[in-house]
């Protein structure tokens, strides 16, 4: 069974239960950040914290937490779990209110919940043989709406062209911006490789800055490559020679078909796969130390205590 964190508690997942009033439920109004550790570290933990505290300023939403104690509040919850690996969910939600949109009848209570879990990873074949997509109709939300830049917990336009993919019979989708650039896939970052210059869509498309986009970035760039940010739009997909995505789940993923037309010979390229070697070398060597001043989990006392981590750092 595993341990949740839950508004200053540890507590058992079947025990995890939030309520039907938390506007976060009634109208996706909360933030979240998808992270993952490897071998005992969080990776780009700091930069994680630093997007949700961004999404939540941008959302007025407040945190009484510093940045420190959302830290430690993940680093705790893997070690509740024993986790060295994993995905983890942080959400921050504004809490319970009434059946208004108004957010002062929640008075402030924004909830918070974090969840890790083992990572189940793509199956391997995806990344050898690299993913099929497709463009979807669904645009990608842009700056007057609700800046891109904030991962809501309002996800429909991303399921909306997630459900266009898995009709098209394939697993991902490339969403324009309203402009009808490129701007990213439902969960992930686009990139392309076209006579040995790496691009990406510019922030100024209006996409979510992933953490992996930025690594990957680093990495390119570390690597020798020329790295562009720049606007793409439909004819330089069709005509790239590598395409990858790129997420935390996902993390370096090919993509070897865009709307029935093959990308490049129709096998992932070399340089996505220099640049997924690079990247997984990356994320096992550096990262937030989960298990560095911990006793050891059995010195803790039974999960059962439910200790919450605030509580605990008073004592
Ligand atoms: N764009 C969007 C819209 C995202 O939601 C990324 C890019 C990649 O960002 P990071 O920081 O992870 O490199 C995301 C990632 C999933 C899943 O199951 C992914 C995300 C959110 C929820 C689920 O793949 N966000």
């Amino acid at each position: 069974m595993s341990v949740i964190y839950l508004n200053g508690q540890y507590v058992p997942a079947e025990e995890a239960k939030v309520s039907v009033f938390d506007h976060c439920f009634l109208y996706g109004d909360g933030v979240f950040e998808g992270i993952r550790a490897y071998n005992g570290r969080v990776f780009r933990l700091e930069e994680h914290i630093d997007r949700l505290y961004d999404s939540a300023k941008a959302i007025w939403l407040p945190i009484s937490l510093s940045k420190e104690e959302m830290m430690e509040i993940v680093a705790e919850t893997c070690r509740r779990n024993n986790l060295r690996d994993a995905y983890i969910r942080l959400v921050v939600g504004r809490g319970v209110g009434d059946l208004g949109l108004d957010p002062r009848k929640c008075h402030g209570n924004t909830s918070v919940v974090c969840i890790a879990a083992s990572i189940s990873l793509y199956p391997e074949e995806f990344y050898e043989k690299g993913l099929k997509v497709i463009t979807a109709a669904t645009r990608r939300n842009y700056g007057e709406v609700l800046a891109p830049q904030v991962k809501s917990c309002n996800y429909l336009p991303n399921i909306m062209a997630k459900i266009e993919a898995v009709n098209a019979g394939v697993l991902e989708a490339i969403c324009m911006s309203r402009e009808g650039y490129v701007a990213e896939c439902t969960g992930d970052n686009i990139f392309l490789v076209k006579n040995g210059v790496v691009k990406t869509p510019h922030s100024a498309v209006g996409i979510l800055l992933g953490v992996t986009r930025n690594a990957v970035i680093d990495v390119a760039r570390n690597a020798g490559y020329v790295v562009e940010e720049t606007f793409l739009n439909r004819w330089d997909i069709y005509t790239a020679d590598e395409i990858f995505l790129t997420g935390t789940a996902a993390e370096v993923i090919p993509v070897v078909e865009v709307d029935l037309r093959s990308v490049g010979d129709g096998k992932p390229g070399p340089v996505t796969k220099r640049i997924r070697d690079v990247f997984s070398k990356l994320v096992r060597s550096e990262g937030y130390e989960i298990y560095r001043d911990a006793r050891p989990h059995e010195k803790r006392g039974p999960v059962k205590d439910f200790v919450g981590c605030h509580e605990e750092n008073e004592a």
